[in-house]
């Protein structure tokens, strides 16, 4: 992509927008930069950015500013429907994303992993073991570091393991992973995707422009992320909690097996209680990472190591302290309907649940049954509490706490010994957080803060 001279607006100053323009400085771009967000919460970026020669538009998105461009780089967080976007859309402005700009730099093989939930585990554990197998790796994506800031160090032979979103992947043209994984796709970003349809089809971006030459893994028990099998030109491996696939990764009297191709034997590869990490859902995750990793080349036994002395990832289903008897979990990263249900179903039952925070057009109903057969008892945070009340009253009793340091307190009071306190709210951060982990940081001072006060009486 010949970017030198060129007029290019980045949308966005967060993280990848940042790093966005800056690179596009370095290549010889005319770089602004537009974010709805005021001078004042922009200061500490802005001198950087000045110094470098890049105009920045802060307080709104002018329309004039949009228009004079020869190539808009949108950030993942900016929807592609925002009005100035829209408009200059209509007169065939090229518009791309963070992680298709990147695309079109990156060095060597990709590993790319999306999913609803999973994706940072995965994305992680992938990472460990590709460099267990001694292969050159670089990590990033949504995990918390843009893709376009792996370029420079990104090598020929070496590999990039991504973890993507549907925000990244819905703004992508050429980008085609060498491995892609789908973990699974249940409802989530609609009120950034509008229907579960366009959540999909963003999802399915992952391998649309996959070849041959290229693997697709998918989970055989997630109804949706089977479907897109059909639709796949790359080879499919398959991976299944349940049932044996005819190529891929499978569970086989206790042990997770890998059979290369349909007239292959299975290869013995870890013993499903070997897995350092709690909860069926990361059982899936370890088997996604068995196929991209023996697709990426690495031999069983190192796999079977580097899933061994694999750590839980900080904010997903986090051990944090046991106080009293009772244990506390963080489980900060369960944002939607899905990934709470995942953390509850971890646990046999005497589960003090704490739910809420920003709706993102959820619907809590699902979880109903759920928190019947394993919650004591539910504790409400932030905006969504209402809506979340009026979605399973009466499935467990609940508390209208308002903060979490509340429902912390009011859990821990509640809490028997041998039971649990789960943060799996169901619910983005941002109404009461500057982010999930911001959110996790919170529930664990606050627990460890406890522990202090247990410790002295
Ligand atoms: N902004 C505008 N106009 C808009 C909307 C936003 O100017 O219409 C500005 C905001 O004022 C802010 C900036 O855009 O200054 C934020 O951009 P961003 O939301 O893209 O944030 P980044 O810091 O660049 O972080 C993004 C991802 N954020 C989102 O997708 C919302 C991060 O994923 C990712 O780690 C990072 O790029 C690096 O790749 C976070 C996330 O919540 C963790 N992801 C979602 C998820 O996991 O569920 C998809």
């Amino acid at each position: 992509m010949e970017i030198k001279g060129k007029k290019v607006l980045v949308v966005g100053l967060g993280k990848s927008g940042l790093a966005a323009a800056l690179f596009l400085r370095r290549q010889g771009a005319q770089v602004t930069v537009s974010d709805v967000r005021s001078a004042e919460a922009l200061a500490k970026d802005i001198p950087a950015l000045i110094d470098e020669g890049i105009a920045v538009e802060a307080g709104g998105h002018g329309l004039l500013t949009f228009r004079r461009q020869d190539l808009i780089v949108v950030s993942p967080g900016v929807p592609i429907d925002t009005p100035e976007l829209t408009q200059v859309q209509k007169f065939g402005q090229p518009i791309i994303g963070e992680l298709e700009l990147a695309a079109h730099y990156l060095r060597g093989k990709v590993l790319a992993i999306t999913g609803s939930n999973g994706k940072t585990t995965t994305t992680t554990l992938c990472g460990e073991i590709l460099k267990a197998g001694k292969l050159a790796v670089q990590v990033g994506g949504n995990i918390g570091v843009p893709v376009i800031s792996l370029v420079d160090e990104s090598r020929e032979d070496g590999w990039s393991v991504l973890e993507v979103s549907s925000f990244q992947l819905e703004t992508t043209y050429t980008f085609h992973p060498q491995i892609a994984v789908i973990l699974n796709i249940t409802p989530d970003h609609l009120d950034r995707h509008g229907t579960f349809e366009n959540y999909v089809a963003a999802k399915e971006r992952i391998f649309a422009l996959q070849t041959a030459d290229d693997a697709l893994v998918l989970n055989a028990d997630d109804e949706t992320a089977k479907r897109a099998a059909a639709r796949a030109k790359s080879r499919i491996c398959w991976f299944s909690r349940t049932k044996v696939v005819r190529q891929g990764a499978f569970v086989h009297e206790g042990v997770i097996v890998f059979r290369a191709s349909e007239q292959a034997q299975p290869e013995p590869v870890l013993k499903v209680e070997e897995i350092p990490l709690k909860g069926a859902h990361n059982v899936e995750n370890v088997l996604a990472a068995v196929c991209a990793a023996r697709l990426a080349g690495v031999q069983a036994e190192t796999i079977r190591a580097a899933v061994k002395s694999f750590k839980a990832v900080e904010h997903r289903l986090e051990f944090v302290a046991k106080l009293n008897g009772v244990d506390y979990y963080n489980d900060s990263k369960a944002t939607n309907v899905d990934a709470s249900m995942k953390a509850i179903a971890a646990f046999p039952g005497g589960i003090h649940l704490i739910l809420g925070g920003k709706d993102k057009n959820s619907d809590y109903r699902q979880m109903r049954a759920l928190i019947t057969e394993r919650v004591k008892a539910v504790y409400t945070i932030g905006a969504a509490a209402e809506k979340i009340h009026t979605h399973i009253e009466g499935a467990a009793p609940i508390v209208s706490a308002g903060t979490l340091e509340e429902a912390i307190a009011r859990a821990a009071a509640a809490a028997q010994p041998g039971e649990i306190v789960l943060l799996a709210p169901a619910c983005s951060s941002f109404d009461q957080f500057e982010n999930y982990e911001h959110r996790g940081r919170v529930f664990k001072e606050t627990v460890l803060a406890r522990r202090e006060v247990v410790a002295r009486r």
